[in-house]
């Protein structure tokens, strides 16, 4: 059976939300990520609107370069509680088009709409209803590829952005493919594409009539991968949602610090986010791990086995300590710290230890925290290690 599939994704999403909810915001440069402090400050842009990118904004550009290029530009913190809940009216107008919807983020899915477009007419039709929903219902435009296959319908979307259409039929897809760089496919980054450079391939279509032997020793198993994707073979399904595979939180500091107390007191508050969002998902984690950024940006991360899976704060705040202080860190700057949960089990299966008494009262005093903070307000409880900032 021919494949339709689809990769929609939203034009300048949370820059899009503020200028259509903020007034005189609509074509004005507007970006949406770290206080820029009159050029000054710290942190990155989230996105940029496309009026913004006219000036070179892109989205990871620190801060303070995008008020260098852009200083009239509106400068707005992202608030991520609203985006989200337009991403949720989003995928519902996903749903009414296919069940199967495989989220990518916050505004970017694939649909496979091979079995549901006759609903709607033909795939195209189906497509261009899809962007017109979303127009009309939410009020922002959205960038729609359809291909025979989810990596040629992930280039397509991104090739007319804003308010695009682009389609890929199966007898044009190599066409369609070889003349594009490299790097619009799946997989290949900066690294990749340097050895593909070195080996004198810079066009899909090099790589797809390149000796599939000589790809294969140097990328391994991608190699072959690469060469198919090239050729434009992909048979990825569009995968319905699995559950998460980690639960965790990161804090940047306004400030570097080495100040153990301040450390301390984010990683309870990290700790006790995880610890609140694994009981609310009723799983518990086999592992926690610890990101530190230092001051000159390397990242590091240390992780620990616990022996019984948990969703207690205490068992990870304490986890995460230990982690920091037999990291080597403490002493050292840190920019960043990360707490992440991951390998889950459901809580509904017992284990031993679920049932000492000790655990059993530990459970309820984090649920009693829970119940206080749903019913009325995160900030009306704090625990003692989080205090300190
Ligand atoms: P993207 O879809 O990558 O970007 P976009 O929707 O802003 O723009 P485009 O028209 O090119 O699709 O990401 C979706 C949102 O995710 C984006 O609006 C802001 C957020 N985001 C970040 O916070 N940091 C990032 O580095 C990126 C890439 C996105
Ligand atoms: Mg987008």
């Amino acid at each position: 059976m021919k494949r339709y599939i689809v990769h929609i994704d939203m034009d300048a999403f949370f820059a899009a939300v503020e200028q259509r909810d903020k007034p005189g915001l609509a074509d004005k440069p507007v970006i949406i990520g770290a206080d820029p402090k009159g050029g000054k400050g710290r942190g990155v842009v989230s996105t940029a609107s496309y009026q913004a990118r006219k000036f070179g904004l892109v989205s990871a550009m620190p801060i303070s370069e995008a008020y260098r290029r852009c200083p009239q530009g509106v400068y707005l913190r992202p608030n991520i509680v609203r985006y989200s809940k337009e991403s949720e009216k989003i995928y519902k107008i996903f749903y009414q088009f296919s069940p199967l919807v495989e989220p990518v983020g916050i505004d970017e899915a694939f649909l496979d709409i091979s079995g549901s477009f006759h609903i709607f007419g033909n795939p195209v039709q189906t497509s261009l209803l899809l962007k017109e929903k979303i127009k009309k219902e939410i009020g922002l435009t959205a960038s729609v590829g359809l291909a025979p296959n989810k990596m040629a319908a992930k280039i397509a979307s991104d090739l007319n952005k804003p308010d695009g259409f682009c389609q890929v039929e199966q007898n044009k897809l190599l066409d369609f493919l070889w003349p594009l760089e490299t790097s619009k496919l799946w997989g290949i980054g900066k690294k990749t594409k340097k050895i593909l450079n070195n080996l004198g391939i810079n066009k899909i279509g090099q790589l797809a009539s390149f000796d599939k032997k000589i790809l294969e020793e140097y990328f391994g198993k991608n190699g072959l991968g690469l060469w198919q994707l090239a050729n434009g073979i992909d048979r990825r399904k569009v995968e319905q949602p699995v559950e998460a595979k980690s639960i965790g939180g990161e804090f940047t500091f306004p400030k570097d610090t080495a100040d153990s107390c301040q450390i301390e007191s984010i990683l309870s508050k990290l700790s006790e986010e995880v610890a609140s969002r694994l009981k609310k998902s009723g799983i518990r984690a086999k592992n926690v791990c610890l990101k530190i950024r230092l001051e000159d940006f390397s990242t590091h991360s240390r992780s620990l086995r616990l022996i019984k899976a948990t969703n207690f704060y205490d068992t990870i705040f304490q986890s995460v300590k230990k982690l920091y202080y037999d990291s080597g860190f403490p002493g050292k700057k840190i920019r960043l710290v990360g707490v992440k949960s991951e390998k889950f089990i459901d809580t509904k299966i017992q284990d031993t230890i679920f049932n000492e008494f000790c655990q059993e009262k530990k459970e309820k005093t984090d649920l009693a925290v829970e119940n206080i903070k749903d019913r009325f307000g995160q900030d009306t409880i704090w625990r003692g290690g989080s205090l300190q900032v």
